[in-house]
């Protein structure tokens, strides 16, 4: 196949909001510093919704979105020299080149050797799509697009993992699980005997939790509106929340999306040290406010992608913990359905109940 033009699946997203189309898609070969990878799992993440409903400033349609899976890569373009044919790989919405200004700093896992193409849904290479419906082009999202049985990635946009490692399994790896742990590792370093609050207990926040566990949190409170996620945590409101706590959390992190919890993260942070991460991903439009007071009074309010996680240098180290059982991926896995029942996958998102729903390509 490498070197062809391969036609396989892939759920395309024609408008916002409407159903995703199963279609025959023409994904040519890869060009020079890109990689065409099997997909064999893909999961859901909230942003893939959140595109799809057409708040996201950056939404293309036609496109093909997915952005938490694993594969086998197919045939590589001219240059490749990190991974080959065969090999065991996850796509990284976040690249990770080494060699540009935010790679280069030691003070960001951005990179922004590839950001403005896969933001506009296109390689660098020719500012164009390798996915076609007959001659027509489909956008890519993230850099990614996994909800198709191939696609095509920047070199820098791929992690070489252990082929022992179960791709059904750490496909997860892709988005949710170490954006939860990574904010908790990487950005707020969290400390032992710390009082962390998490709002909005999907994957993204339950890895939080787990994270906050390993760094020796002291107390980890919960707070979301789907009652079936409430084995680990409480509802409460802010005030309560700041009594709770003899004066507020040490740490708190936005696991929803919404701005209003987002300055209620904020405010239920213990004064003088008290640090709120956002990690939810808001709609266009929308903005977050507070009292400066707020932050004169030593609040801090942070943020992170992908948990700050470099993502080549540091997925493959993930992988090698899930498989010494350091940490968990499993248990986020709440349903298994295949690439034609992505819409029904999307319904249950919504339901409430479900954590993550891997795809079998
Ligand atoms: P999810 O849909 O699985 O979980 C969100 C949870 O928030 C659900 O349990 C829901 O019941 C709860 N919730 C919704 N509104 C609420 C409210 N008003 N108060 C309390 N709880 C509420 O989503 P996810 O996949 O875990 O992603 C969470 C967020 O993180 C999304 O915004 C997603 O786009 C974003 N995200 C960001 C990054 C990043 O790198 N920054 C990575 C992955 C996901
Ligand atoms: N296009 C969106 C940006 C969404 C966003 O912030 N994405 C996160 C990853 S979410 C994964 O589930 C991210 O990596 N941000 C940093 C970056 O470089 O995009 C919008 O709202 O504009
Ligand atoms: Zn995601």
């Amino acid at each position: 196949t490498a070197g062809k033009v391969i036609t396989c699946k892939a759920a395309v997203a024609y408008e916002p909001n409407k159903p995703l189309v199963i279609e025959d898609v023409q994904v040519a070969p890869p060009q020079a510093g890109e990689v065409r990878i099997k997909i064999l799992f893909t999961a859901l993440c909230h942003t893939d919704a959140y595109t799809w409903s057409g708040k996201d400033p950056e939404g293309l349609f036609p496109c093909i979105l997915g952005h938490e899976a694993a594969g086998i890569v197919e045939s590589v373009g001219e240059g490749v020299t990190e991974v080959q044919p065969g090999d065991h790989v996850i796509p990284c919405y976040q690249a990770e080149c080494k060699e540009c200004k935010f790679c280069k700093s030691g003070k960001t896992n951005l990179c922004g050797k590839v950001r403005m193409a896969t933001g506009a849904g296109i390689m660098m290479n020719d500012c164009k799509s390798r996915f076609s419906i007959n001659g027509k082009p489909i956008y890519h999202f993230m850099g990614t697009s996994t909800f198709s049985q191939y696609t095509v990635v920047h070199d820098v946009s791929v992690a070489k993992v252990d082929p022992q490692a179960p791709l059904d399994k750490v496909c997860l790896l892709g988005c949710g699980v170490p954006t939860g742990l990574g904010a908790v590792w990487n950005t707020a370093k969290v400390e032992p005997g710390a009082i962390v609050a998490i709002f909005g207990l999907g994957t993204v926040g339950l890895a939080v939790a787990e994270g906050a566990k390993s760094a020796g949190a002291s107390r980890v409170i919960g707070v979301d509106i789907d009652s079936k996620k409430f084995d680990i945590g409480i509802g409460v409101d802010i005030g309560v929340l700041v009594d709770l706590t003899d004066g507020g959390v040490d740490y708190s992190f936005e696991c929803i999306g919404n701005v209003s919890v987002m300055r209620a993260a904020l405010e239920c942070c213990h004064k003088g040290w008290g640090t709120s991460v956002i990690i939810g991903v808001a709609a266009s439009g929308q903005e977050i406010s507070t009292r400066p007071f707020q932050l004169v009074t030593g609040r801090v309010w942070k943020g992170a992608a992908f948990g700050g996680f470099k993502s080549r240098s540091q997925v493959p180290w993930l992988v090698d913990k899930y498989m010494k059982k350091e940490i968990k991926i499993d248990e986020y896995i709440t349903h298994n359905l295949t690439l034609g029942d992505i819409n029904k996958a999307f319904d249950l998102m919504h339901e409430g109940g479900c954590l993550r729903c891997v795809l079998k390509m």
